[in-house]
């Protein structure tokens, strides 16, 4: 009798790893360049995502706000529509390996490269009182998050590819002077939304942390919050709607409403033609209120329920436990140290 074909073996599906800071309220930039893509993502790949609350203490933070912030990020991957049961998802803290290969990462990571981080440059601009070594080394417990669940495919916005480059390097040399260790990952940055520039600064992106509440949308603003804060955009005085040099502002707004309906800037330009820039703020805060709508109402439903919020966490720490340890102790052994019995 023919031998029945072998099947092939099932592939692996590729893994993916994120993160978000629970350091303020996430904005509408967060949602378009990293969240709505790993929803997305979620169902296509194996996936890992966790609010990066040991990466937000390196700015100070009030104790009773941060705790907040914290189980308001994780009740928000919630309600953008990662399902607990399929992706892993956690508190990076709750997972002590994190802390554990930033050390050892540290060891193979060099000042110089660390210094050129465009990041930690702004960040110790605006934070001048504050430069402490966790600052410095943020990329460094970043590549830890990552090549602790060996990530094939990370998905970030346009800000984070020099992080991303850094933890390929460290992966890299790790590999080299050992053997094989980490998976060198690939940045994942979406076409649209990768940055959203802040509504009051086009030429800086929308961030969280911004002291100024005007210059960003967060995902939990009132309808009438995020009216006022679009038709405050800062603009250019030509008033014709079009994508196009010098329009910075009008360009961030027309990124925002492509995100959000799906039509291209041809479409826009061609839909506004004639109409103000007055016209075009009102319709594209109707098309960011549509967007975080349905995410907001899940939203109210998750936050309020503290054991199911805990249950989550703990259930996606002992998952990503698993994972991470493996690793830990594989990369720990090759280096020579002696692993408890
Ligand atoms: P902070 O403002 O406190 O530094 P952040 O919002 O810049 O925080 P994270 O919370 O760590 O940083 O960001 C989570 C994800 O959101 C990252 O993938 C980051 O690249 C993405 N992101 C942040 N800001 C923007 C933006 N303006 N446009 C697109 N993506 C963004
Ligand atoms: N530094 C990232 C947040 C972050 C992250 C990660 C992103 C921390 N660890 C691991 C991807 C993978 C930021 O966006 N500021």
């Amino acid at each position: 009798m023919a031998n029945e074909p072998i099947p092939a073996a099932p592939e692996r599906k590729k893994r993916i790893l994120s993160c978000i800071q629970p350091s303020g309220i996430p904005t509408l930039g967060n949602y378009l360049g990293a969240l709505k893509n790993w929803k997305k993502l979620a169902d296509e790949f194996d996936g890992a995502f966790a609010v990066a609350d040991l990466h937000a203490i390196t700015v100070r933070q009030d104790p009773a706000t941060f705790r907040k912030q914290i189980n308001q990020v994780l009740a928000l991957l919630l309600a953008i529509g990662l399902d607990p049961e399929q992706s892993i998802v956690f508190i990076q803290s709750h997972v002590p390996a994190h802390a554990q290969l930033a050390w050892v990462l540290n060891c193979y990571t060099q000042f110089g490269e660390m210094s050129r981080m465009t990041q930690f440059k702004d960040k110790s601009a605006a934070h001048a009182d504050n430069v402490n070594v966790g600052l410095f080394a943020y990329p460094v417990l970043m590549a830890a998050d990552i090549l602790l669940y060996q990530a094939d495919l990370v998905p970030v916005g346009a800000d984070q590819k020099q992080h991303l480059e850094i933890a390929r390097d460290i992966a890299n040399r790790f590999n080299t002077v050992y053997s094989p260790t980490f998976t060198v990952p690939e940045p994942y940055i979406g076409k649209q939304g990768a940055r959203v520039m802040s509504l009051q600064n086009p030429a800086k992106k929308m961030s969280k942390s911004d002291p100024n509440p005007k210059s960003y949308v967060s995902v939990f603003d009132e309808p009438a919050v995020i009216a006022k804060k679009i038709k405050s955009a800062v603009t250019d005085c030509e008033g014709a709607v079009y994508y196009g040099d010098g329009k910075d502002g009008i360009n961030n707004l027309m990124g925002i409403y492509s995100c959000c309906t799906g039509l291209s800037y041809d479409q826009i330009a061609h839909d506004f033609a004639g109409k103000g820039y007055g016209e075009f703020k009102a319709a594209v805060a109707d098309a960011v209120v549509e967007e975080l709508r349905p995410v907001k109402e899940r939203f109210d439903r998750i936050i309020n329920d503290k054991s199911y919020l805990e249950d989550v966490a703990a259930r996606g720490a002992a998952r990503a436990s698993r994972i991470a340890n493996r690793t830990l102790q594989k990369a720990m052994k090759k280096i020579g140290f002696v692993l408890p019995k």
